[in-house]
């Protein structure tokens, strides 16, 4: 009796354990996110800004030696810049406080080439002052973007300046309160000015910097940051290999700690990495990180902007989005306008979730217990999950509306926490009685959400086809997004046809050639046009049914390049340079060694005041770094008329626009004097001319 007793006792002990066992959440799987990370990760959308002496001299990147009193925004307001920020729906600001080309906008003790010694303010101003304080009025985060690479410092390249970079980020880390995120350009080491010395200096990136001393010192300053470092050691955050606004689709959190990261890691990360270092996908809202005026009709569109979000908050990323301070030292109204388009946009589409009123159950809940049970996805705490029994790693989740329900949008989040699980999943419709297929797709982790054309139904179901683990799903929500048209891509061919293509089949086009703006009472676009001479065209895309438009996009091309012909090269395909099509290009041969020429015959003398150059947008190979573009009467005597860089190309290799002395010619000759890999490969994907 008494033994069976005990045995009772120790049987009905062993099947409490059971369940006790059954209702503890998962274990954390991999790798997980710290609390910083976490925080970060939170924040999903937050701005860049971009200013300094390269916004008065019109460039991208700074040499080094620009004249500080250059130097003078009449209406800087940082206020303004924060106002913007906060109306955009960010949560915080990164401000690029010393580019490559070392001006500081805050008066560091450590030099003279700072806003001391600038007009602005008597020398008395600090931007950096003036922006913490702006933060914190308007309850924004700020982060500090400081370049490694210095092209004005002397000792650049030599120890002391490591002493010189740990002094500033001190400064920085101590004077202007918290600082959630510091930014540690890749750009390092090639040309500079270097205190006079006007040499190239190269330096190893992964030592150089001795990276894991200034953590340290970074950590101790502001133990809540996050790091992001592109080529030294594994900071906290990583890039995601692109500045085109988009991380992979497959998006893994994870790389490993030590080890070169190829780009291919940098847009998926790894599997099976050992490290938390999730994706932030930055990019600006126009072609350029730093103002140009000829770039005010450059900015983002509605629809590019909202396709960068579901690129990057919707694939597991967050978005960093630049604003370029202009002269006056305010964000461009235009900018303004377009990201408070975007914020009412996002605002529109997220706004009526449609499991918020839904039933939803789960195919296995684990220990059968309420705390992990589907209604978890939907009860709007972000610290509840559904959660699968250990060892079930495929489980779906059915969401019933109760009635046919129109939605073309759906988001799911992982608990992170406990670590990125989910690797393919899949989303259907009952159609019908039958299942169809709306999405399938791999990766959730913090944030994804997936678009499909609109469907009405009565369920949905989520299925989880393969997980590294027990998946553990904190959040669903569903949407009926609403229709947001895309402007229509412009192109004009050799021969000078202008081709008009829409994004969305449904929609008509019309399009203007006098630089009016096009509305539905404008020329209807059929099929192309013939231009040879210069033309401004602006087009929309227009739906009939719904009466919208799209944003409109617009061209100036200049002169047609009929007459044009490449001069000295056999072979056809080189004419892929002038065939208006940025998707095609040609390199030069194999064999051939840098300095390369492409010289190009414009048939009759021109009135040339600069050039053009797209880099081959396909592969990201070949791209020119340095240039000299020479002009002749004769194809015999050449005259030198504009030589430099096309600075940053690696990382945006958007259309290069350079001006000159007006020049009358009739050939052209772009010669490569070095490329962006230091090998002898030279691409085009076009080049144009700018005439007078
Ligand atoms: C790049 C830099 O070289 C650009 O100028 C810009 O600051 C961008 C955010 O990072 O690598």
């Amino acid at each position: 009796m008494i033994k069976k007793i005990i045995r009772g006792i120790i049987y009905s002990s062993l099947l409490i354990g059971t369940s006790v066992a059954q209702t503890q959440a998962p274990k954390p799987f991999g790798p997980v996110p710290n609390e910083n990370q976490m925080r970060w990760q939170e924040m999903e959308y937050y701005s860049f800004l971009h200013f300094s002496l390269n916004t008065f001299t019109d460039q991208e990147w700074g040499g080094g030696d620009e004249d500080v009193s250059l130097f003078n925004p009449k209406d800087l307001d940082c206020r303004q810049w924060a106002r913007v920020c906060k109306e955009a729906g960010m949560k915080g600001i990164i401000m690029v406080v010393k580019h490559h080309c070392g001006f500081c906008i805050w008066p560091s003790k450590y030099t003279e080439f700072s806003v001391k010694n600038s007009p602005w303010k008597d020398g008395k101003g600090d931007v950096v002052r003036e922006l913490a304080d702006a933060c914190k009025e308007y309850g924004l985060k700020l982060g500090i973007y400081l370049s490694p690479w210095d092209r004005n410092h002397a000792d650049y390249g030599e120890p002391e300046y490591i002493t010189y970079f740990r002094n500033q980020l001190t400064e920085l880390l101590t004077n202007y309160g918290p600082i959630f995120e510091v930014w540690f350009d890749g750009a390092n080491g090639g040309s500079g000015y270097y205190g006079g010395a006007r040499e190239t200096r190269r330096i190893d990136r992964k030592t150089y910097y001795d990276w894991e001393n200034t953590y340290k010192l970074i950590r101790k300053l502001q133990p809540n940051i996050v790091i992001w470092n592109d080529g030294g050691d594994r900071g906290d955050l990583r890039w995601v290999g692109t500045e085109s606004g988009y991380v992979g689709e497959t998006n893994w959190s994870l790389l490993n700690a030590t080890g070169d990261v190829p780009e291919d890691m940098l847009r998926y990360g790894v599997e099976n990495g050992n490290s938390w270092v999730p994706g932030e996908v930055n990019t600006s809202i126009r072609p350029g990180w730093f103002y140009h005026t000829y770039e005010d009709n450059r900015v983002k569109t509605l629809p590019q902007l909202m396709n960068t979000y579901y690129s990057s908050i919707g694939r597991n990323g967050t978005l960093l989005l630049n604003f370029p301070i202009d002269t006056r030292g305010l964000i461009h109204e235009n900018d303004v306008k377009a990201s408070k388009d975007f914020a009412a946009a996002v605002k529109e589409t997220f706004d009526v979730n449609l499991t918020e009123k839904a039933k939803v159950s789960a195919s296995n809940v684990r220990g059968n217990s309420k705390e992990f049970s589907a209604e978890r996805t939907i009860d709007g705490n972000k610290d509840t999950f559904w959660a699968t029994d250990d060892g079930v790693t495929k489980a779906s989740l059915i969401v019933d509306f109760g009635k046919p329900t129109t939605f073309n949008c759906f988001l799911v989040q992982e608990y992170i926490r406990l670590g990125q699980r989910v690797k393919t999943f899949t989303v259907e419709s009952l159609v019908d009685g039958n299942w169809k297929e709306l999405a399938n797709a791999t990766t959730v982790g913090y944030k994804r959400i997936l678009r499909f054309p609109g469907v009405t139904a009565t369920q949905v179901r989520f299925t989880i086809t393969d997980s590294k683990s027990c998946p553990v799903i904190s959040n669903l929500e569903i949407y009926n997004a609403p229709q947001i048209l895309t402007a229509p891509a412009l192109a004009r061919n050799k021969s000078g046809e202008i081709t008009i293509t829409p994004v969305d089949a449904e929609s008509v086009v019309y399009y203007t050639l006098d630089g009016t703006t096009p509305t539905s009472e404008s020329r209807k676009y059929g099929e192309p046009v013939l231009m040879e001479g210069k033309v401004e065209v602006k087009t929309i895309a227009f739906d009939p049914s719904s009466g919208k438009s799209s944003p409109v996009s617009q061209e100036k091309f200049d002169i047609s390049r009929k007459d044009w012909k490449i001069v000295g090269i056999g072979n056809e395909t080189a004419n892929r340079i002038l065939d208006g099509n940025p998707s095609t290009a040609w390199h030069q041969g194999r064999d051939l060694k840098i300095p390369t020429d492409m010289i190009i015959d414009l048939g009759m003398e021109q009135n040339l005041c600069g050039f053009r150059y797209l880099p081959d947008q396909i592969r990201a190979t070949g791209y020119i770094s340095n240039y000299q573009f020479y002009v002749s009467e004769d194809n015999s005597d050449w005259i030198l008329v504009d030589e430099g860089e096309f600075p940053n190309i690696n990382n945006n290799p958007m259309w290069q626009i350079k001006n000159f002395t007006p020049v009358k010619a009739r050939y052209i000759r772009l010669r490569a004097l070095k490329n962006t890999r230091g090998n002898d490969d030279v691409g085009y994907a076009e080049i144009d001319v700018i005439t007078k």
